[in-house]
């Protein structure tokens, strides 16, 4: 399978809890490497630009109030088949569908906050890559 590269965020509802580390371990074990990371707190115009796909959904509001209300760690993750992996090690979007192991089964609190982001295509990957990171901070 070819090396990939992933774009994940550790939501504020995780971060507020002191779990980056934990969560690092779960993408590290799964052979997944942070090529590029950073905390930063997310401006209103960032997170409703980043989920602007999802601004007619009735928990946008919601959803942008949660990502802007506390820092958050954006990484790049790279390793085989990095999107995927990425996912299957998050779980279900709706902690209570997660399977057993997963960030989300281990960590989120609700299907609003379920304490991590991660790109689900090639193609949303190369651009939610580009839009916190330029190319210099990727560091493989
Ligand atoms: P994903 O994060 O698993 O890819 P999406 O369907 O793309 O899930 O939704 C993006 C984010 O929007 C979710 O991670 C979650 O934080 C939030 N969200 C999705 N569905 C709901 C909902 O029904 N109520 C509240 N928040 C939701």
């Amino acid at each position: 399978m070819a090396i990939e590269r992933t774009f994940s965020i550790i939501k504020p509802d995780a971060v507020r809890r002191n779990l980056i580390g934990k969560i690092l371990t779960k993408f590290e074990d799964a052979g997944l490497r942070p090529i590029a990371l950073k905390k930063i707190h997310m401006t209103r115009a960032q997170a409703e630009g980043f989920y602007a796909v999802h601004k007619e959904r009735p928990f946008f509001g919601e959803l942008v109030e949660q990502m802007i209300a506390s820092p958050v760690v954006v990484q790049v993750l790279e390793g085989e088949g990095a999107i995927l992996k990425n996912r299957d090690v998050m779980g279900a979007t709706n902690p209570a569908n997660a399977a057993e192991g997963t960030i989300r089964k281990d960590f989120a609190l609700s299907i609003g906050e379920n304490s991590v982001h991660g790109s689900d295509a090639p193609e949303t990957a190369a651009e939610e890559i580009k839009f916190f990171f330029n190319d210099d901070e990727l560091v493989g």
